[in-house]
């Protein structure tokens, strides 16, 4: 008691401790360290964590968030409820937050380069699905035309994903979707058939975006064939806003009507999704003279609250701003020139011990890489990888029916060299990769199908031995590297 009487703090606790704590004996104060409060959570945190730091992480839509990220995602703004947009809330109290969420617009258009005349923001969005969501709920009427890549070629499952059989994303349930696809023998997107298609299906709304494409988009192309069709080009630049903010590759804001993007992928930000739409004149009339304006932003913010959302969550949009003063630093810029070099090893790397590369290299941020004509799929490689420690997903290819055992490979270089990875570590990854392929057609020799291939890695064999070998390796190689974010926490 004598240090409580000291600590005005520590003694306001006592004193107010929770009602619940009837006993003298009860100290809950909810200041509690998460070890101490909740020891299985914090294990399992533990745990979790030391897999990131000694593993080698290749998904490419996942990033290591700084310190200051994480700082904010953790602090007091979880507690508040703040329905509405700065200056018109539903709740009280909201002075401070209206700062931040202003602070986060101000900052999202500084980012990108981008003119408060010409383009507004929301960034309330929870996440990159509910933003596309917003947009298409905003702009179209239910049962309205959608295109986007489809998804076994690169696109997302909200850009309308429906299989042959059944309507799977909510955005095929909701509005009529039609893909487009990429040219199997190139690997690129056939505009050419997209333009065609679009003339026949007149869609209202056409997506540029992917999630497992190597290669640049072109958005010149996409805007005439939107203009040819009467059609609004959404950007979801998510896998590439880092690289955009940056300005290392063209920016979709020259062409689109709408960009999407969540700010945890090349960003670097927290888990969230942010939506820019543009303002101003959107034409003049010929026979009138009169300027017809853009309507996005009452129908996008509308959407996004109240039709969709509730209350935005204001520890992830004051993260997402501090995200977006770091994408303005110089450090940041080198940053994406690093990643776009590191994927080009990571590419020219495998390419030159003989592997196949969708549409033969990159120009972005990740490779996709055929397993086909090594004779194995994706299922079994990023099995065999996991235990080794490198983590990177399965992915379709060109020419693959299933999602469960796709041909492919997607790998990606924005987290690794968040870590501070430069070329020569991404040819030591291309050798550690090789060695999990090796492996993987190692064990396929000692069984039949997929069950009985994860079946045959829980025993000891001498193909597990070498796994663990290699994961031996891959924890001494990433213990050179520091990790963002999470070092002394
Ligand atoms: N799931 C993300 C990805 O891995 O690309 C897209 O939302």
């Amino acid at each position: 008691m004598a240090l409580t009487r000291l600590n005005p703090l520590r003694s306001a606790q006592f004193f107010l401790r929770p009602v619940w704590c009837s006993s003298r004996r009860c100290r809950w104060t909810g200041n509690e360290a998460l070890s101490d409060d909740d020891p299985e959570i914090f294990s399992i945190i533990q745990k979790e964590k030391n897999r990131q730091v000694t593993g080698i992480e290749l998904i490419a839509s996942e990033n290591f968030a700084s310190r200051a990220v994480q700082e904010a995602l953790g602090s007091c703004l979880t507690n508040k409820y703040s329905e509405g947009y700065p200056g018109a809330r539903y709740y009280g109290g909201n002075e401070f937050i209206d700062e931040v969420e202003r602070l986060c617009q101000k900052r999202a258009l500084e980012a990108f380069r981008l003119s408060s005349a010409n383009w507004g923001v929301n960034v309330q969005p929870y996440s990159g699905s509910p933003a596309n969501f917003a947009v298409y709920t905003g702009l179209l009427q239910p049962h309205d035309r959608i295109m986007g890549l489809d998804l076994p070629d690169g696109g997302h499952l909200t850009h309308g994903f429906m299989s042959d059989t059944k309507r799977i994303s909510a955005t095929s349930i909701f509005f009529e979707s039609m893909p487009y696809r990429i040219n199997p023998k190139t690997g690129y997107i056939d505009y050419d058939k997209l333009r065609y298609t679009a003339k026949l299906f007149r869609p209202k709304l056409i997506i540029a975006g992917t999630t497992a494409y190597s290669r640049l988009l072109d958005y010149k192309a996409y805007r005439e064939i939107c203009d040819e069709v009467n059609a609004v080009l959404l950007a979801d630049m998510s896998h590439i806003s880092g690289m955009v903010a940056a300005g290392v590759i063209p920016s979709p804001f020259d062409y689109a009507d709408v960009v999407s993007s969540t700010t945890h992928k090349t960003l670097r930000g927290p888990r969230a999704g942010i939506i820019f739409f543009k303002k101003g004149v959107k034409m003049v009339d010929g026979k009138t003279g009169k300027e017809i304006l853009y309507d996005y932003e009452k129908r996008i913010n509308n959407a996004v609250f109240p039709s969709l959302q509730g209350g935005p969550h204001d520890h992830q949009i004051a993260a997402i701003a501090v995200a977006l003063k770091q994408a303005m630093t110089p450090e940041y810029k080198e940053y994406q020139l690093q990643v776009l070099r590191n994927a080009k090893v990571l590419s020219d790397a495998l390419l030159r011990k003989g592997y196949a590369v969708a549409s033969g290299g990159t120009d972005n941020h990740l490779v996709l890489l055929d397993l086909k004509p090594k004779g194995t799929d994706g299922a079994r490689v990023e099995r065999v990888l996991e235990l080794a420690y490198i983590t990177v997903n399965k992915n379709t290819t060109a020419g693959d029916t299933s999602p469960f055992t796709p041909g492919g490979l997607r790998l990606g270089a924005p987290a690794m060299t968040s870590r501070g990875l430069k070329e020569a570590d991404f040819e030591k990854i291309v050798d550690y990769l090789d060695r999990g392929v090796q492996l993987t057609l190692d064990v396929m020799k000692q069984t039949k199908t997929l069950k009985d291939f994860k079946e045959y890695l829980l025993k000891d064999s001498p193909e597990l031995e070498k796994i663990k070998s290699l994961k031996k390796e891959v924890n001494k190689f990433t213990s050179k590297f520091p990790m963002p974010g999470l070092e002394g926490r």
